[in-house]
């Protein structure tokens, strides 16, 4: 927190020393998720994470993120939870549903819990485009993810 004339800043911060964060990949389309899941650790052990407090939980798919994401959060283990999936629309006929249900439920994970749960999920027309967000040319989501940070805590 930050004083000025203008009033008070609240901002995150980058530094991961001493937190637990677990984070929950999806199976589904593991060549992207895997890639994920490799940019998700290098961004979170870059930032001071020990590598002994980062813990991995799969799931079928990323329709599956959101319950094992909020029993992680209720636990009590960890400071952060990062969901990684990979959901892509040539695949399959309800992308929608499984993108859409994905999102709204990691979103109500950490409203209920109050942990971030922060959305690594990928929601791509092809292969091609979620290959080139996992480590391709248009970075990695799984890095970004990583780097969502410490959220601030206002005063209230
Ligand atoms: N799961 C994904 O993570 N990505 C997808 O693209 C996908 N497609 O294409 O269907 C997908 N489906 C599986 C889903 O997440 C559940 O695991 C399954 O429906 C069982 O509940």
């Amino acid at each position: 927190m930050t004083s000025s004339s203008s009033g008070v800043r609240y901002d995150g911060t980058l530094r991961g020393d001493g937190l637990r964060v677990a984070i929950a990949c999806a199976r589904f389309n593991d060549l992207v998720t895997e890639r994920l899941l490799e940019g998700a650790r290098d961004g979170l052990l870059r930032h001071g994470v020990d590598e002994a407090s980062v813990s991995v939980i799969w799931v079928p798919g990323a329709f599956e993120l959101p319950l094992v994401s909020l029993r992680a959060a209720q636990s009590g283990e960890y400071d952060a939870v990062i969901a990684l999936g990979a959901v892509i629309r040539g695949e399959t006929g309800h992308y929608e549903q499984v993108a859409g249900q994905c999102a709204a439920g990691l979103m109500r994970a950490q409203l209920d819990t109050g942990i971030p749960v922060v959305f690594g999920v990928l929601a791509t027309d092809t292969l091609d485009q979620a290959m080139a967000r996992a480590g391709g040319k248009a970075g990695n989501k799984g890095f970004e993810a990583a780097l969502t940070g410490q959220l601030p805590k206002p005063a209230v």
